[in-house]
């Protein structure tokens, strides 16, 4: 427990650093010396480093289970292919153009290619997937680690939830799927952006190229085909207002398992 909270925080360093040199500094070296643009990183890290260690504090994990006990058939639900010319041109080319857009309240907003996430903090957990129809599922999930990412972006103070835009239409044309955590999700160790399941790039059905893993909530939370990600400080003008695409039909907001 020690060794991982150790790990974890490293993790967390390296990758807001990572993020911070790779994707922001790098060919803005004029800018990054400016004394404006410090100022302002140094204040929105700031900020964002005490609010984060205060939300990761003594936050249980979720159970992580064997590599024996991974399930052989992880069943496919909702969405498993998106229509749209947008992401069949993304499949065409095997994701080489995707860019994972970061923004709402952040100081820097981010596009970042898959190989980008893949060069942040990541984390590999082996879970169980817990569908609100009465099925379960073990699997082997990796991905990059939201909070660093965050960071990397400079959230917001004012910022309260992390919003998840998806590529597929399930409510019909202008009603893609969406969902919503707050902080205290979007900061846990084992909340990941997963681009992997079982040691294999993420399939189209489980929501290649990226699919939110958060872990101590039901399997309507863990968005799919996860298209842009937007900090917010309220979900009430977001679609049917409730947070999510199923919490607009009825279920709640917190699937705590
Ligand atoms: N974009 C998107 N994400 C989604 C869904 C969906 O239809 N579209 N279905 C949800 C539900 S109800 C479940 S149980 C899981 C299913 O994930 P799986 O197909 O990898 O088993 O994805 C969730 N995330
Ligand atoms: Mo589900």
């Amino acid at each position: 427990m020690k060794s991982r909270l150790a790990v974890s925080r490293r993790g967390l360093i390296a990758g807001a650093s990572a993020g911070l040199g790779g994707l922001v500094l790098a060919g803005c070296d004029r800018l990054s010396r400016a004394p404006s643009y410090r100022d302002l990183l140094n204040s929105a890290e700031g900020l964002t480093y005490r609010s984060q260690r205060l939300l990761e504090a003594a936050q249980p994990l979720a159970r992580e289970f064997p590599a024996s006990a991974i399930s052989r058939i992880f069943k496919l639900n909702g969405s498993i292919q998106p229509g749209g010319a947008a992401y069949h041109a993304l499949l065409a080319d095997n994701f080489a153009s995707y860019r994972l857009a970061v923004g709402g309240l952040v100081a820097r907003p981010l596009s970042l290619s898959l190989d980008q996430l893949k060069a942040l903090a990541a984390r590999t957990q082996i879970t169980r997937h817990d569908c609100v129809e009465g099925w379960s599922a073990i699997g082997q999930w990796s991905g990059a680690r939201l909070g660093p990412l965050l960071l990397a972006a400079g959230l917001r103070p004012s910022a309260r939830y992390i919003v998840f835009h998806c590529a597929d239409d399930l409510g019909g044309p202008g009603s893609p799927y969406y969902e919503s955590i707050d902080l205290v999700d979007a900061f846990h160790p084992q909340t990941i952006l997963a681009y992997a399941l079982n040691g294999q790039p993420l399939p189209v059905g489980h929501g290649a190229p990226i699919r939110l893993r958060v872990e101590r909530q039901l399997g309507y939370k863990q968005a799919k085909f996860v298209m842009g990600i937007e900090a917010v400080d309220r979900l009430d003008g977001i679609q049917g207002g409730k947070g999510g695409f199923w919490e607009d039909r009825g279920y709640e907001w917190y699937a705590g398992i």
